[in-house]
C-alpha cells in the first residue's frame, strides 16, 4: 500500500471507531473509551480535524471522578463482550460508570501540543478549560500514588500502568492472594490468540486486586495504604514528570501563573524521586515494589522514557544508548517492550517483548528533545515499516514483524498520522 494510501486508511480508522465524540481502540477487543489510548487517538485527530481532537480529550475527562482521578476505562454504554465490566469493579467515584484506576497520564502533553498545532483563541479557550480538570488529576496522583512523598509514583493494578503483564509485575503479582473472586469468563481470549495474551494466573490476580480495592470503597486513601499491589513504575513515573513539566508550560502560556509554583513543586520531587528506580547494576531505571522495598531487574521499555521525562544526570543519557544499541542490535525492530536479553522476554506475549507504537512516539521524543537525532529516527523508521509490513495492528514482534493482537487499532493509526508516516517527516522538512 502506497503512504498516501496509509494515511487515509489511518484516518479511516479512526473516523470508523468514533463513536461519536470518542473512539474505541478497537471493535470487539475493547468496546469501551480508554484513558491513554483516547489522548494518543487525539493527537492523530488534530491532523485533520482539530476540533474532533479536543473533543476526545474533553469527553474523556467528563468521567473525572470528583477526587480527581481520570478512570482507565469509562463505560459509557454495557458492552457484554469485555471482561470485566462495570459490575465486577463496583465504583462509584464519578458520574459515568468506570473502572476504579487510572492510566498513564498523557493528557498534559498531547493538550500542549494541540494548542501549538493551533494557536487560535477558540483552541486556548478549549485547553484553559481542561486545564484544572489536568491540574487536578496529578494532584491526586501526586497525592494518591506517592502518599509518602518520596518522588516515584506507584501503580496499585498492572492495567494502571498501561503495561499489563510486564514481567515487572510478576513477583508483586504472585505476591497477592487470590480472593474473593467470583466464577468468571474471560472474553479477550475469544477475540485475540490466547498465546498473545496473559495467563489465567494473571487474570486470577487481576481480579483479586479489584475485590480488595472494591472492599474498601475505591478510597483512595485506603486504597493506598492496604491494596495488595503497590509498585512504583518508571513509566508513570516519568510520563507524569514530563507532563508536569508540559503542564507548567501550559500556565504559563495560558497566563494561570498562580498554578507554577505547586507544579514547580511537583517536579522537583519527581526528579529526586527517580534515583529510587536506578537499578546500578542494570545500569537502567526499573519498577519498585513499594511493600517489599525490591527493584526489578530488567529493562523495559519504560527505561527508555528517561530523556522524555527530562532527566539530565550524566549517567542516564549515555546508559540508555547503549542499552538501545545493546537491543537494537539484537531485534530489527525496536523499541521491544521487555529486554530481549532477558529470560522472560517474549516476542509475542503482549508486553512481555512485543513494540508499541505509542511508546516508541515517546521515547523517540524524547531521544530527539535529547540532541540524538539518530536514535530518534531509527525508532520512527521502525515504527513505519512495522506498520507498512503489518497494518494498523495493536502491536507487533521485534524480531518478525507479525502484527498481533486487535486490528484497525486507534493509536496505532494515530500515531502513523502524528508522526511515524513518512508524509509528516516530509511535512516538517
Ligand atoms: C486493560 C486498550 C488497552 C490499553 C492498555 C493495554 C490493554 C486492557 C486489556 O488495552 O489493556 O486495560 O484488556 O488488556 O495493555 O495499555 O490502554 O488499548
Amino acid at each position: 500500500m502506497s503512504q498516501n494510501d496509509l494515511d487515509q486508511t489511518a484516518r479511516d480508522i479512526l473516523i470508523g471507531n468514533d463513536q461519536g465524540g470518542y473512539t474505541v481502540p478497537t471493535k470487539g477487543l475493547y468496546p469501551y473509551q480508554w484513558n491513554w489510548d483516547s489522548v494518543f487517538v487525539a493527537r492523530g485527530f488534530a491532523t485533520f480535524n482539530p476540533d474532533r481532537a479536543w473533543r476526545e480529550i474533553e469527553l474523556l475527562f467528563e468521567g473525572q471522578w470528583r477526587d480527581g482521578m481520570v478512570p482507565h476505562i469509562l463505560f459509557r454504554k454495557d458492552d457484554p463482550s469485555y471482561f470485566p465490566g462495570p459490575s465486577v469493579w463496583g465504583t462509584d467515584g464519578g458520574p459515568i460508570p468506570s473502572s476504579g484506576h487510572s492510566q498513564p497520564p498523557v493528557a498534559a502533553t498531547i493538550v500542549r501540543d494541540l494548542l501549538e498545532l493551533d494557536s487560535s483563541d477558540a483552541a486556548a479557550g478549549r485547553a484553559k478549560g481542561l486545564f484544572p480538570k489536568i491540574l487536578h488529576w496529578h494532584r491526586w496522583y501526586m497525592q494518591y500514588r506517592d502518599p509518602d512523598g518520596l518522588g516515584v509514583v506507584a501503580v496499585i493494578h498492572p492495567w494502571e500502568s498501561g503495561r499489563d503483564n510486564l514481567p515487572d509485575w510478576d513477583d508483586a503479582l504472585r505476591a497477592v492472594e487470590v480472593k474473593d473472586v467470583e466464577p468468571y469468563v474471560r472474553k479477550d481470549t475469544s477475540h485475540v490468540d490466547p498465546e498473545m495474551r496473559p495467563h489465567k494466573e494473571d487474570y486470577d490476580r487481576y481480579l483479586s486486586i479489584v475485590a480488595a480495592c472494591r472492599k474498601v470503597g475505591w478510597d483512595p486513601e485506603k486504597v493506598a495504604r492496604t491494596c495488595p499491589f503497590f509498585v512504583a513504575d518508571p513509566g508513570i513515573t516519568f510520563i507524569l514528570l514530563r507532563a508536569c513539566r508540559d503542564l507548567l508550560a501550559l500556565a504559563g502560556k495560558l497566563g494561570l501563573k498562580e498554578h507554577m509554583a505547586e507544579i514547580e513543586g511537583w517536579i522537583s520531587r519527581l526528579e529526586s524521586g527517580a534515583a529510587r528506580l536506578w537499578n546500578p547494576d542494570l545500569k537502567a531505571h526499573v519498577a519498585l515494589d513499594l511493600r517489599t522495598g525490591k527493584l526489578t531487574d530488567g529493562v523495559s521499555s519504560a527505561s527508555f522514557l528517561a530523556p522524555y521525562a527530562g532527566l539530565s544526570g550524566p549517567d542516564v543519557l549515555p546508559a540508555v544508548q547503549d542499552h538501545f544499541d545493546r537491543i537494537g542490535s539484537k531485534v530489527r525492530y525496536l523499541m521491544p517492550s521487555y529486554d530481549p536479553d532477558h529470560p522472560k522476554f517474549e516476542h509475542l506475549r503482549y508486553w512481555r517483548g512485543p513494540v508499541w507504537a505509542m511508546v516508541n512516539f515517546m521515547i523517540s521524543r524524547g531521544l530527539s528533545e535529547a540532541g540524538d537525532a539518530v536514535r530518534a529516527e531509527r525508532l520512527r523508521a521502525d515504527t513505519a515499516a512495522l506498520i507498512q509490513s503489518g497494518g494498523f495492528a495493536e502491536y507487533f514482534s521485534p524480531e518478525t514483524a507479525v502484527a498481533a493482537g486487535g486490528g484497525s487499532f486507534s493509536w496505532t493509526a494515530a500515531i502513523w498520522l502524528a508522526w511515524a508516516t513518512p508524509s509528516h517527516a516530509e511535512q516538517a522538512a
